[in-house]
């Protein structure tokens, strides 16, 4: 196996965008339970992140959502981001929350309303040149309840249509990643369910357009590395979603459900070439802190993600292919199990002792004094949740 020393340099690299809404109160359909503190506003939001990055260095972004993170001057926001040591990242699209996409956004079949739904795109787009962002995400909530509902052909079809005016908007610099799905809100059939259906759009838009894969988007037992392996092979892996689930679509923290599933993951990120600052995947966190605290739920989720990296990282893949080659089958699976069982937590917290950063960065963020600060300073108001 290599050593850890072999692979430190390489952990500077990674770069984890958070996503502003987990600093938001969340909660499940059946309740949003607020905590003293929770941000207000996108200015709190992103001084929340900010803390994130602060005490682990691994989270230099923070991903928007419109309209949840409408302000009246984006330079300003991206001010008060610099100020915190963190950039702006990917903006998210609201396809989901208005009355008349009830049947849908870009696929429906009143062109009135894929006319809004495209112009929201576009109004994105144009933030995103303020925020300085490169990516726009696009997720939808299209699809249906019950067979004979509509027409999927259609659907697809006008589907292709909408996403080529909002593709052909993009600036140069500025990439496209849209996200599947496989069911909720809809339960019969969503319009981008698959990573197939995924990249069958954007293989069709362009170069500039790519697939975001949200881990908790898929059905029980489905091999998510192998679609990794398969849209690097491609090309056209443009983002994660990581998360974690156990059921559907749970949004827990990153590694939490399943350790080793994220482990398999990033193996096939390394292996592609997708891992470092020279490629082009957006590694970003989707998920909801809805009984965890949520800073602290961040900071976890982030150094879920370093571990499994580093251990990704240690796999010795001559071993690998010399045992591949050879048939032995048992010896290839030892050679990624013994990455994957070596405990590297305490050569990482010398790693980041040696980087300046906290040995510990949930105790040092425990120790800060912040959370029981912004509880006793965020008085009044309205506490920012999802969907608002
Ligand atoms: C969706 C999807 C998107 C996220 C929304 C809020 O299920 O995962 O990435 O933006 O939820
Ligand atoms: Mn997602």
């Amino acid at each position: 196996m290599a050593n850890f020393a072999d692979i430190a340099p390489r952990l500077s690299e990674q770069e984890i965008e958070l996503h502003s809404w987990a600093f938001g109160n969340s909660g499940t359909r059946f309740r949003v339970f607020g905590t003293p503190g929770t941000p207000r506003d996108p200015f709190e939001k992103i001084a929340d992140a900010a803390q994130v990055h602060k005490y682990t260095g691994l989270a230099p972004r923070v991903a928007l959502h419109i309209p949840w993170d409408k302000v009246e001057d984006y330079e300003v926001l991206r001010e008060h981001a610099h100020e915190h040591d963190v950039a702006l990242g990917t903006v998210n699209s609201n396809t989901f929350q208005d009355e008349e996409y009830k049947f849908g956004s870009l696929a429906h079949r009143d062109a009135a309303v894929r006319r809004k739904a495209i112009d929201h795109h576009l109004e994105c787009i144009e933030i995103m040149h303020k925020t300085k962002s490169r990516d726009l995400k696009i997720w939808l909530a299209d699809g249906t309840n019950y067979p004979g509902q509509d027409d999927m052909r259609g659907r697809q079809d006008r589907l292709a249509e909408s996403l080529r005016e909002i593709y052909d908007a993009l600036g140069e610099e500025q990439r496209m990643v849209l996200e599947y799905k496989f069911f909720e809100p809809s339960f019969y059939h969503t319009d981008v369910p698959d990573w197939g259906t995924s990249f069958v759009h954007v293989s069709e838009l362009g170069a500039k357009a790519l697939v975001c894969l949200d881990t908790g988007h898929h059905a029980p037992g489905t091999n998510i590395e192998f679609i990794v392996m398969q849209l690097l092979r491609l090309g056209k892996l443009g983002a994660f979603d990581f998360n974690s689930r156990f059921y559907a679509d749970d949004d827990l923290i990153v590694g939490a459900a399943d350790p080793f599933q994220l482990f398999r993951i990033l193996v096939e990120v390394v292996r592609g070439g997708g891992y470092g600052t020279e490629n082009n995947v957006t590694f970003m966190l989707d998920q909801c802190h809805n009984i965890e605290d949520k800073i602290p739920g961040q900071i976890r989720s982030v150094l879920n993600v370093q571990e499994m990296t580093a251990r990704a990282l240690l796999v010795d893949w001559q071993a690998l292919e010399a045992a591949q080659l050879a048939g032995d089958v048992l010896s290839a699976n030892d050679v990624l199990m013994d990455a994957f069982y070596t405990d590297v937590r305490p050569a990482l917290a010398k790693w980041r002792a040696a980087q300046g950063l906290p040995r510990d960065p949930m105790a040092a963020f425990a120790d800060s004094g912040y959370l029981e600060r912004i509880a006793a300073e965020r008085i009044g108001g309205k506490q920012a949740s999802w969907g608002a």
